[in-house]
């Protein structure tokens, strides 16, 4: 049996058509069934649906052989001890510091909320800018906004979100895109499946 952690959201659904192309098509839809575990249409694979910050640590263990994450999550979690074979090329987004419209350009120490916390301290170091980084959960743009920080480190997509309560993105920190994941013991273990699977996406993110 091979066990894929996928989180629920917008990674799912730009992986199913990924998935569909190796014939693994989950018997259930998480939005609708509570089910943790899914059943697909290949009965040597199912799926766990998790938090996205929760798949390197299922893949890590080896909970899940295999699993799709965003380099944003890969990065903060620290993913040296997993396999990364391969860029999916989806949830595509940019990982941005944004301010207030109206701040002029950011001097001297400055507090950051954001959610990525280490990213967030070695970029700052990397420009040479003293940064307070304050750790949030969620709904970082609201800190700015009631002056609990100068800025945030946040991923911008359309930009829809920054807008709508008066910020701007200024700096890209990197530009993010889901990755495959594979733990190490399964690589070995149970190589022939996994290495086809491997190709197989290959395969398909080749003709797109
Ligand atoms: O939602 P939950 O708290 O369960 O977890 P999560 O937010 O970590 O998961 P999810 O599904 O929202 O995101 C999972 C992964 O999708 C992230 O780790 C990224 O790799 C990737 N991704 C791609 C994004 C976005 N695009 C994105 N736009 N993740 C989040 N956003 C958010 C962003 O944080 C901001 O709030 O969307 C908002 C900005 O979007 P725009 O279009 O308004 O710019
Ligand atoms: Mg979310």
């Amino acid at each position: 049996m091979l066990t894929i952690a996928v989180s629920k959201g917008r990674i799912y659904e730009d992986a199913l058509p990924l998935l569909a192309e190796a014939g693994i098509v989950p018997t259930d839809d998480p939005k609708t069934c509570r089910k943790l575990i899914l059943a697909t249409t290949r009965p040597d694979v199912q799926l766990v649906i998790i938090r996205a910050t929760d798949v390197p640590t299922f893949v890590e263990y080896g909970a899940a052989d295999l699993g799709i994450a965003g380099k944003d999550v890969l990065i903060e979690h620290g993913a040296e001890s997993l396999y990364e074979p391969l860029d999916l090329n989806i949830a595509c987004c940019r990982l941005m510091t944004a301010a207030h419209k109206d701040a002029p350009k950011l001097s001297g120490r400055i507090r950051v909320a954001t959610k990525y916390v280490k990213i967030a301290q070695s970029y700052f170091a990397s420009q040479g800018i003293q940064a307070e980084i304050i750790k949030l959960y969620g709904s970082m743009e609201l800190a700015p906004l009631v002056g609990l920080a100068d800025c945030i480190v946040d991923l911008v997509d359309t930009g829809n979100t920054l807008r709508a309560n008066d910020l701007e993105p200024r700096e890209l920190i990197m530009n993010i895109s889901s990755r495959l994941v594979v733990n190490k013991a399964a690589m070995k273990m149970k190589h022939e499946a996994i290495s086809a699977l491997l190709t197989q996406f290959e395969k398909t993110l080749a003709n797109r």
